[in-house]
């Protein structure tokens, strides 16, 4: 089935879905949204794919849903609705990836076109790409998984002044607060996505999972249930013909040629 509102591609291990209604700066309707979950879908019963990279076509990456599409917005049951059945499964498909993800934010990311950058397991963002918390500015509240990530990425102070101003957030700023991994130059940004996406593709997918599952929630978990988690992951780990590969290269002074999804 071909898509209306995202393209998906891939090669040497690397998925890219491009997020497709540059018009309207990417925002999100109600076709696209299953759309992208119905990429997920197919990334996941893809074994040849290691690493996913989301990103925007035009001058944005996303901004948000779309205000304009017929229905979305016009009572507070269809606005919780779209939420339930779509946005929400959307976040929720997107973090139980067995995979690396990685935004590759080429301009604006909107309310909740932020949301869906800041679950991405790496963030890299072009210089000129900015970061809106713009649903105060709508009369809105952070959803999408907004108001759980931005907090974690930033602390609260900053969460809360990001939020309730709903002022753009540059790139640049956005890395020294530690809420993506990296700012670049806009004309480095794909070259620095690609590099990126073959370092992690060419890695122990499983154990990147899996780490993936340990880092995620640490926040919550107590040191004792932490320690469990890490010694039951590490066993996962510990039984993949990627340890064995990753002991055996080592050990033979060779680099590893990692195979597992
Ligand atoms: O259940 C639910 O539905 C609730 C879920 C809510 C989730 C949310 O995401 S709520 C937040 C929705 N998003 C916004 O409020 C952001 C709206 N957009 C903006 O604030 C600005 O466009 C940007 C800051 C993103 C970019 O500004 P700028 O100056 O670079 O571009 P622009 O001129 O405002 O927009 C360019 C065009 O894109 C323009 O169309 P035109 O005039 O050229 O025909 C504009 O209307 C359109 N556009 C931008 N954002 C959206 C949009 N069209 C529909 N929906 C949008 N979100």
């Amino acid at each position: 089935m071909a898509f209306q509102t995202i393209l998906l591609d891939s090669a040497d291990g690397i998925a890219r879905l491009t997020l497709n209604r540059p018009e309207r700066l990417n925002s999100f309707n109600r076709v696209m949204l299953v759309e992208i979950r119905e990429a997920f879908e197919r990334i996941k019963s893809d074994s040849s794919i290691r690493v996913l990279v989301i990103t925007g076509s035009g001058r944005a990456f996303c901004a948000g849903q779309d205000l304009q599409e017929p229905g979305a917005l016009d009572s507070p049951e269809s606005v919780a609705e779209l939420l339930h059945k779509f946005y929400n499964p959307m976040i929720g498909d997107l973090r139980s990836l067995e995979l690396p993800v990685i935004a590759a934010v080429n301009g604006v990311a909107a309310g909740a076109g932020c949301s869906l950058a800041l679950a991405c397991d790496l963030v890299l963002a072009a210089q000129s790409a900015s970061f809106v918390q713009a649903f105060c500015r709508i009369g809105l509240v952070p959803d999408a998984g907004g108001s759980f990530f931005l907090p974690r990425l930033v602390g609260p102070a900053r969460a809360l002044g990001l939020a309730l101003l709903g002022d753009p957030l540059p790139a640049a700023t956005a890395e020294a607060w530690g809420l993506i991994w990296r700012c670049v130059p806009d004309d480095s940004l794909a070259s620095e996505t690609d590099a990126l996406a073959r370092r992690l593709a060419a890695q122990a997918t499983r154990a990147l999972a899996l780490t993936k599952r340990a880092i995620g929630g640490a926040a919550n978990r107590s040191l004792d249930q932490q320690l469990n988690l890490e010694a039951d992951l590490q066993a996962k780990a510990a039984g993949t013909a990627d340890f064995r590969e990753g002991l055996a290269a080592f050990l033979e002074k060779r680099p590893a040629r990692f195979t597992d999804r």
